[in-house]
């Protein structure tokens, strides 16, 4: 069986993670550019001053993808470009780069997948409260009016948040991305909240423009399972796709958040401080949303938590081995499952199992993956970047789309992470995950990869050989 003609062979990244040019062209200060900076934050104190300097060689890069022959090319917008204040004056020249970037993979045919916030805020924002201010609400939805209009001609597909779960959960409990927060999970909600707001505030917004390409979201994808059938731990597995599934998936798609989740912040104070007009406009939006974006990289295996008291408990970033916010359960390890060099399980079976569940919980919403990727330190011999273990990842993980596929799971495209070799948030530049090498010791220089052919050889037999 090929992959069916519609279906988009892509790769992603995101504009801070690429770019660079991080004071240039009227670029406004983001959160990252400051965060980054300090002292201890990031791996070897790395920052996206300069990432790949995709800024100023999306030409090359964009070459080098359609040379690949990717169907389709995920990257985001930064929205301090755009507006380097958050919500004042437009810069042309922010406009400009982007319409330039959207021209360049149109030449090529390479159609452009849009993220409106892959994390990177102007600092302004940030300072007046991020997204605990409800302010930041109204900014974002006149960023994505502006991008709508400017790009909407050409950008057909638009993701309006990359992942919730990732930049709340780190900013307000993990205290491990901006704004830096510990343990408030009554702050983790609220954001959550506002940003699920503002998700549907633009949804409605892109739908009365009229321009007849599709709008969705992108969260993380980490299905829990029980590591045994235990009730306790069946129970755990329960609790945990409850407020990391359902809390993010049934707003967008449902229209309201889980009872189950709601009921239990209820007795705890922390329930997000909501309107009724927020709630009826969450309810409204989701049967025009078009599509939910998956970012799959593992699922989660997860037991009942027996350390009494002990909570959010960090292990390397997004290895197992953490408790719960609030205590109730925690993932592990398993002796009889492969993992990444940085603790990461590799299981395409569970992301084809997970894909199941979300049919029966959600029905026949669109579905893109719109991230997954081998994370590694890749083998370099006679120089050449010779990364057998990430098409290893990416091919059983397209097998497993494929009879996903088969049994009429509405899959439209597989967006590997990442396109190119990038800045990782907290990794540096050690944990590749592209199909482009990009050499740090000499001028940034990029190299295909063994991957790139090897994609490349996919995506011009649509799959068939998989
Ligand atoms: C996702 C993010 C990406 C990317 C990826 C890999 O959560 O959306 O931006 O960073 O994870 O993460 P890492 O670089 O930490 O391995």
């Amino acid at each position: 069986m090929k992959f069916p003609k519609d279906f988009f062979f892509g790769a992603a990244s995101a504009s801070y993670q690429v770019e660079g040019a991080w004071n240039e062209d009227g670029k406004g200060v983001t959160n990252w550019d400051v965060f980054s900076k300090i002292p201890g934050k990031t791996f070897e104190g790395t920052n996206g001053d300069v990432a790949i300097d995709h800024y100023h060689r999306y030409k090359e890069d964009i070459k080098l993808m359609a040379e690949m022959g990717l169907d389709s090319y995920r990257f985001s917008i930064s929205w301090a470009r755009i507006i380097p204040d958050g919500r004042g004056e437009v810069n042309e020249k922010g406009i400009e780069f982007y319409n330039n970037l959207i021209d360049e993979c149109l030449k090529y045919g390479i159609v452009p997948f849009a993220t409106l916030y892959h994390w990177d805020m102007p600092q302004i924002l940030e300072e007046e409260g991020g997204w605990l201010n409800k302010n930041t609400i109204d900014a974002f939805v006149k960023y994505a009016k502006v991008c709508f209009e400017a790009f909407g001609d050409r950008i057909k597909h638009w993701i309006t948040f990359n992942e919730t779960i990732v930049f709340c959960g780190h900013g307000y409990l993990e205290g491990s991305h901006p704004p830096g927060i510990k343990n408030d999970p009554k702050k983790y909600f609220m954001a959550t909240h506002n940003v699920v707001t503002a998700h549907a505030r633009s949804v409605e917004t892109y739908k009365k423009l009229r321009q007849f390409g599709e709008i969705g979201i992108t969260h993380v994808f980490s299905p829990a399972f029980p590591v045994d059938n235990k009730e306790e731990n069946v129970f755990a597995a329960y609790h945990a796709n409850q407020y990391e599934i359902a809390w993010y998936y049934d707003p967008v798609l449902k229209g309201t958040y889980p009872e189950y989740v709601v009921k239990q912040l209820k007795e705890q104070g922390i329930v997000p401080d909501w309107t009724d007009e927020e709630l009826a406009v969450i309810k409204s939006a989701a049967p025009k949303n078009d599509f939910i974006g998956l970012n799959y990289y593992q699922p989660r295996r997860v037991i009942k938590n027996n350390d009494v008291g002990e909570s959010s408990k960090q292990t390397r970033d997004g290895a197992p081995g953490s408790a719960s916010f609030d205590g109730v359960y925690r993932t592990v390890t398993m002796p009889d499952k492969n993992y990444t060099k940085w603790g990461w399980e590799i299981a395409p079976d569970a992301f084809l199992e997970g894909v199941r569940l979300l049919k029966s919980d959600y029905g026949d919403i669109k579905l893109y993956v719109t991230e997954n990727g081998l994370g590694d330190a890749d083998p370099i011999i006679e120089g050449e970047d010779v990364d057998v273990a990430r098409i290893k990842f990416i091919e059983t993980h397209l097998k497993a789309i494929k009879k996903a596929i088969s049994e009429g799971i509405n899959l439209k495209g597989y967006y590997a992470w990442s396109a190119i070799d990038l800045l990782s948030w907290l990794n540096g530049y050690k944990k590749q995950y592209g199909f482009i090498y990009v050499d740090q010791k000499d001028n940034l220089k990029r190299k295909k990869k063994l991957s790139f052919y090897w994609y490349k050889k996919i995506i011009e037999e649509r799959g068939e050989n998989i």
